[in-house]
């Protein structure tokens, strides 16, 4: 077993790479590009884009050390069976789920919009996880792929901090994983929430997990390589 330690907050964060996955939340053209889902609800996407670097060096992180990477896509079925008509509903777009916009029927999956961006395609050997919540876990085989590979720890990044990572790393806290906010690797259309969701994570002794900014990752790896 290698224990590697993260220089985290609110303290020391520890894991081995084979019980640990790297867990990327919707990096999709519908959240990143101009005429997706979040240019629809109004948002400027620009602060996501700031991210797709970091990410980068994460799953190269991830991959050159074994470990295993799981990027999940908010996206519902042709037929929208798996869309509350509630979350079609909110927001009243004139342009929302469903309906065809600039990158395909919005959210859909199949629809340009909801691939994933060029930069983070998934690669062989890579989980995806068609999801129709906000969190990672409802809905999907998510906690029995984790169980079924022994996986006790998570990293994760990805769109959007106070939107689907937040759920996703509560949902994760409430069964018992043991998750870490790479601060980094993930963005909001606001910045305020994200740093908010930061504070929030790490708050109460680390109430829903732990944060560290990816070069802090990156440190940990590095002193297991040298070790
Ligand atoms: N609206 C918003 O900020 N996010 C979402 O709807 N989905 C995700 O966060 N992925």
């Amino acid at each position: 077993m290698t224990t590697l330690t993260v220089a985290a907050r609110p303290y020391d964060y520890t894991f081995d790479p084979a019980h640990t996955a790297v867990l990327m939340i919707d990096m999709q053209r519908d959240f990143l590009e101009p005429g997706g889902f979040g240019a629809l609800l109004g948002n400027e996407v620009a602060p996501l884009r700031r991210i797709v670097p970091a990410c980068q060096r994460l799953l190269a992180l991830a991959r050159a050390h074994g470990l295993a990477v799981i990027h999940t896509q908010e996206a519902h079925d042709p037929l929208l069976a798996d869309c509350p008509p509630a979350k079609k509903a909110r927001g009243r777009l004139a342009c929302g789920i469903g309906d065809p916009g600039p990158l395909g029927r919005v959210l859909v999956a199949g629809e340009p919009g909801a691939g994933f961006i060029p930069e983070l395609l998934p690669e062989p050997g890579d989980i995806v996880i068609r999801k129709p919540g906000k969190g990672a876990f409802f809905a999907t085989a998510l906690d029995s792929i984790l169980r079924h590979r022994g996986i006790t720890h998570l990293l994760v990044g990805g769109v959007t901090t106070e939107v689907c990572v937040q759920t996703t790393l509560r949902e994760a806290n409430d069964r018992g994983y043991e998750p870490l906010l790479v601060a980094d690797c993930a963005a909001s259309y606001f910045a305020q929430f994200h740093d908010a969701v930061v504070e929030m994570v790490v708050a109460q002794g680390g109430n829903v997990g732990w944060a560290a900014p990816l070069a802090a990752v990156e440190a940990a790896f590095a002193a297991g390589d040298d070790a």
